[in-house]
C-alpha cells in the first residue's frame, strides 16, 4: 500500500483544498493529513476560524483523506515518514523545494500547483467586505 501525507491548516475549506487532497490521493493508495493543530497555527503566525476539532471533523468527511495526524511542529515530518510508513509526501508549490530533506529518508517529495484565485485570507477579506 503506497502512503501519501500532505500537511496544512485547512481553515474554512475550500476548493482549492480540496483539489490538493485529490491530486493527493491520486498518487498512493492512503492519504494521511497532519492538521495543524491551534497551537502550531500560532507558531505559523495563522490564526484559524475553526478549532482544530472542526477542521478535523471536515476534513474526515473528505473521501479522498483516510487519516488525520496532528501537525505540532515543523520537526515532526522525518519522524512521521518513519512512523506511518510514508511513501509520497505532497504540499503545495507554494512550498516548493522547502521540505526536499525529507529525500534523504527515502520519502519521494511532491509540490503540487496551487488552485489559483483561491486562498482562506482572500475568503476573511472578501466577507468582511472592507
Ligand atoms: N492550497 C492549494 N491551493 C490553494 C490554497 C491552498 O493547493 N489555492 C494547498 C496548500 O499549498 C497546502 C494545502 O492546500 O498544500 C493547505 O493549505 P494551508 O492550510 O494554507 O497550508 P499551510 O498553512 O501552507 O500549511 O508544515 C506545512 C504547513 O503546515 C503547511
Amino acid at each position: 500500500m503506497k502512503k501519501v501525507i500532505t500537511y496544512g491548516t485547512y481553515d474554512l475549506l475550500h476548493y482549492g483544498h480540496i483539489n490538493l487532497l485529490r491530486r493527493a490521493k491520486e498518487l498512493g493508495d492512503y492519504l494521511i493529513v497532519a492538521l495543524s493543530t491551534d497551537e502550531f497555527n500560532e507558531i505559523k503566525g495563522k490564526k484559524s476560524y475553526f478549532s482544530y476539532e472542526k477542521r478535523k471533523q471536515m476534513l474526515e468527511a473528505i473521501r479522498y483523506v483516510d487519516e488525520v495526524i496532528p501537525e505540532s511542529t515543523w520537526e515532526q515530518k522525518v519522524e512521521d515518514a518513519k512512523k506511518y510508513g510514508i511513501d509520497v509526501f505532497v504540499i503545495g508549490d507554494d512550498w516548493a523545494g522547502k521540505f526536499d530533506f525529507l529525500k534523504d529518508v527515502g520519502v519521494e517529495v511532491v509540490y503540487l500547483p496551487r488552485t489559483p484565485q483561491v486562498s482562506t485570507t482572500q475568503i476573511k477579506y472578501e466577507i468582511k467586505g472592507d
